[in-house]
């Protein structure tokens, strides 16, 4: 009577309970079985009972079956996951966890196993969302291709791979700022959509495609034996865009792009300075007139520096406009530029940022011309009144060279020239790396560069007086790495 009752609940749960002799040398005899036994393989109860359960589990899991039936003898302990196959062929996966109780030197095994196919489900579409996101987690969701984020892991791969010569082509999307004035940001997303699809179309399967800026991309080609080929290949990149205008919808525009490529090559350029070596050749590219390819190989420094960019131009001629209403020459402007540029560039700093310098260095002190005359051209000491007048300038340069188009990006340079590097500068009152790394160039080039000038009520100081205090402002008005390095630069010039 009582069994029966025990037989219902055992029923009632969907646990299939059993009770079995572990035997020497690896055998079982089975010596109760719950009634779900027959519904875990499909059998009918008689069936059921003369089954073989080690029979039904599935092939791939038998050897962990037997290790756990095998270890359990040890431990007393059993509990593992595996695949059964029932009779229909259907199969599941079940938890079976049991004891072992030694009795008068027999090991009984009590066990139950419960059905854990869905928890197993569940886990594996948890698993393949996961891998899923991690896969979008790579992409650039408006193109498609891969983001910068898998940039550094790809080269790294693809430059330990081995002894075939690693290309890379950096791309940059010529006046795109102009695209998204003209035609609006939804258009200017079409054309990095149709952009990333050119290339991809041009380029094999086997090359990789990232978006690595707004409207930056890289191709990363693989066994590029040498210039030439890597010319042919980048060439064909630059027509894919040149050659047919972009669908925008309402109508159509001619886009065209500037490459500059790289070599990972004999001399084994590790990721940084092959990065390094496309962004200096794509920076020829755009000063050389856009839609061309430029090769860093096929650099010459001399040949940079002979022509000066329309952008330096322009901003020498504000520079000369500036001085001329202070009546001061530009001479001032040309060395801050000079200084400033080479100060960036010793600190590694990227060539943008190096032009940076170079332009912001001319036109720092532009926003000077609005203000008035009686502040500017007054002879003697400003009141504090003034002094908040004249204050304004980085911020007048700002609006100034913002309204340039050419000059646009050194508005942070000429902005936050006043920053101190403690935070207690302005405009912005902002501190530390968080002032852009041109302006605290030009912040520590400006004050040598004043220093050491004459002016209209003190003579110039000497070189050796203006390193004493560039060194004694390195960390409260000025960063110390731009002054170390700009001292460094100063004693080159001076050798
Ligand atoms: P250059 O020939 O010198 O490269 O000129 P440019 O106008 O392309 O100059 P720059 O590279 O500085 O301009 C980048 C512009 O790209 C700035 C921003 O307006 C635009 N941009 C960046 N990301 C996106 C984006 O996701 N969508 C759109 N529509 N525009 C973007
Ligand atoms: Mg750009
Ligand atoms: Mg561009």
């Amino acid at each position: 009577m009582r069994l029966q009752m025990v037989h219902r609940v055992l029923d009632a749960i969907e646990e299939y309970i059993y009770v079995g002799e572990l035997l020497p040398d690896d055998g079982y005899l089975l010596l109760y079985q719950g009634p779900c036994r027959a519904t875990f393989l499909a059998l009918d109860t008689d069936a059921a009972a003369e089954a073989t359960w080690a029979e039904y589990v599935h092939p791939d899991d038998r050897e962990l079956f037997d290790a756990v039936h095998r270890a359990a003898r040890e431990t007393g302990h059993l509990d593992a996951q595996y695949r059964l196959i029932d009779a229909n062929g259907v199969t599941r996966w079940v938890r079976d966890r049991g004891r072992v109780h030694f009795e008068s030197g027999r090991k009984i095994l009590h066990g139950s196993v419960l059905d854990v196919t869905a928890v197993h489900e569940a886990n594996a579409a948890l698993e393949s969302a996961r891998a899923e996101a991690d896969r979008l987690g790579r992409l650039d969701p408006l193109t498609g291709v891969a983001n910068r984020r898998v940039l550094p892991e790809l080269m790294d791969r693809r430059l330990a791979a081995g002894d075939e010569a690693l290309g890379v082509l950096l791309l940059d999307i010529d006046r795109f700022k102009q695209i998204n004035d003209a035609y609006g940001h939804t258009a200017g997303d079409a054309v990095l959509v149709e952009i990333a699809r050119r290339i991809r179309a041009t380029v094999r399967r086997s090359d990789a495609v990232a978006r690595i800026g707004g409207e930056e991309f890289l191709v990363l080609l693989h066994g590029m034996s040498d210039g030439p080929v890597l010319r042919r290949v980048g060439e064909a990149v630059r027509l894919a865009v040149a050659a047919a205008p972009i669908d925008i919808g309402p109508s159509e525009i001619d886009v065209t792009v500037s490459l500059g490529a790289a070599i990972s090559g004999a001399t084994r350029l590790a990721r940084e300075p092959l990065l390094g070596a496309a962004d200096q050749a794509l920076y020829a590219a755009k000063r050389r007139g856009r839609d061309r390819l430029v090769l860093f190989s096929e650099l010459e420094g001399a040949e940079e520096r002979k022509h000066e960019s329309h952008e330096v131009e322009l901003a020498r001629a504000m520079a000369v406009a500036a001085c001329a209403r202070e009546g001061v020459s530009s001479a001032h402007a040309e060395e801050v530029s000079r200084h400033a540029a080479v100060v960036a560039a010793r600190l590694g700093a990227s060539p943008a940022v190096v032009a940076r310098c170079r332009i912001g260095g001319l036109v720092h002190d532009v926003g000077k011309i609005a203000i008035p005359d009686s502040i500017v051209l007054k002879p003697g000491a400003l009141s504090a009144r003034e002094w908040e007048v004249m204050r304004r300038h980085p911020a007048l340069g700002e609006e100034i060279v913002r309204r340039v188009p050419e000059l646009r990006e050194v508005a942070g340079a000429v902005r936050h020239h006043h920053e101190r590097y403690d935070g207690t500068g302005y405009p912005d009152r902002l501190a530390g790396e968080d002032i852009p790394l041109e302006a605290r160039v030009l912040a520590a080039v400006d004050a040598y560069s004043a220093m050491t000038a004459d002016g209209p009520y003190r003579a110039a100081r000497s070189h050796d007086d203006a390193v004493r205090e560039l060194r004694e402002a390195a960390g409260s008005q000025l960063d110390p790495a731009v002054v170390e390095s700009l001292i460094a630069a100063l004693d080159v010039v001076a050798a």
